[in-house]
């Protein structure tokens, strides 16, 4: 009981942190995307993960308001990072089903860049799939919505659970991430390595851009690029930096 009080203290007084991952753009070698993770670092029990919060932040009603810090924490570095010089840096922040069930998300993200001044284009929504099994005409209407705002959106964990290709034709995706479980058997096992170079395929046809999540080593990042994947994401190049390490890390390259 105590968890779930101290977790609406965090919410309330800013007390998770956001860290960012790195998206290797492989044409260019340049990073000016990142995926947004959230850490909860707890007085006395360490560091908590979203997967152990975030169903608790459901459980006791405070999704919405963790949604609401999250899109608002993003805005706010995308603009901090935009102050300080960067190049622009698309922000992308991942929406649970219930968070993605709000009638409010679409106005609050609205609110959001207009409050932090972030071109929408800086910004992009990663949802699972499981999103698009709730009811399916109110999903439609608030990616069409978000998507309406020039908000990017992103299909993450691609091809796990309960992947229907008819997602990618019916909802309006500007983004596909093929899942780090393909990645990580893709040199040893060549069905996956099949599946991978089909699922670059369908993006380039239906003009997706398509990023490979768990990038661990060398020979994986070699694959990718051989099969002209737009972007990797993972370990091998970067775990998740806080705004300061990017930021740095960033002004290095360029
Ligand atoms: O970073 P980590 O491996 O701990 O993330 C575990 C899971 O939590 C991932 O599936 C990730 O998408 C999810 N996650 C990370 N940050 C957020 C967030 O801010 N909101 C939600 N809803 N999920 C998040
Ligand atoms: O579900 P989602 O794709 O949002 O999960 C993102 C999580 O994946 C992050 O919390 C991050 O810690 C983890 N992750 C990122 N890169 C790698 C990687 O190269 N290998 C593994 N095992 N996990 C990764
Ligand atoms: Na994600
Ligand atoms: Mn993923």
């Amino acid at each position: 009981l105590s968890i779930e009080s101290d977790l609406r203290q965090a919410i309330r007084h800013n007390d998770l942190e956001l860290f960012f991952q790195p998206k290797v753009h492989l044409k260019t070698g340049t990073i000016r995307s990142v995926e947004a993770l959230v850490r909860w670092n707890h007085p006395s029990r360490g560091e908590i993960t979203p997967s152990d919060f975030v169903p608790m932040a459901e459980q006791i009603g405070l999704i919405s308001e963790l949604g609401n810090w999250l899109i608002n924490k993003a805005c706010q570095q995308a603009r901090s990072w935009n102050d300080e010089g960067l190049p622009p840096i698309r922000v992308a922040i991942n929406l649970s089903p219930i968070q993605f069930r709000s009638g409010t998300l679409t106005g609050n993200i609205k609110n959001a860049l207009a409050k932090h001044k972030i071109a929408p284009s800086q910004l992009e929504v990663e949802i699972t799939e499981t999103v698009l099994l709730e009811d399916t005409s109110r999903v439609m209407k608030t990616l069409e919505g978000i998507r309406k705002l020039g908000v990017r959106v992103a299909l993450d964990d691609f091809g796990t659970g309960y992947s229907s290709l008819s997602y990618l034709t019916r909802f309006p995706f500007n983004t596909l991430k093929i899942d780090r479980s393909f990645v990580s058997r893709c040199i040893k096992h060549s069905q996956s390595a099949a599946v991978i170079h089909t699922i670059i395929q369908l993006c380039k046809n239906l003009n997706l851009e398509v990023v490979a999540e768990g990038v661990e080593n060398e020979e994986e990042l070699r694959f990718l690029m051989d099969h002209r994947c737009d972007y990797i994401q993972g370990f091998y190049f970067s775990q998740a930096l806080s705004a300061t390490e990017l930021s740095r890390y960033i002004k290095r390259q360029s």
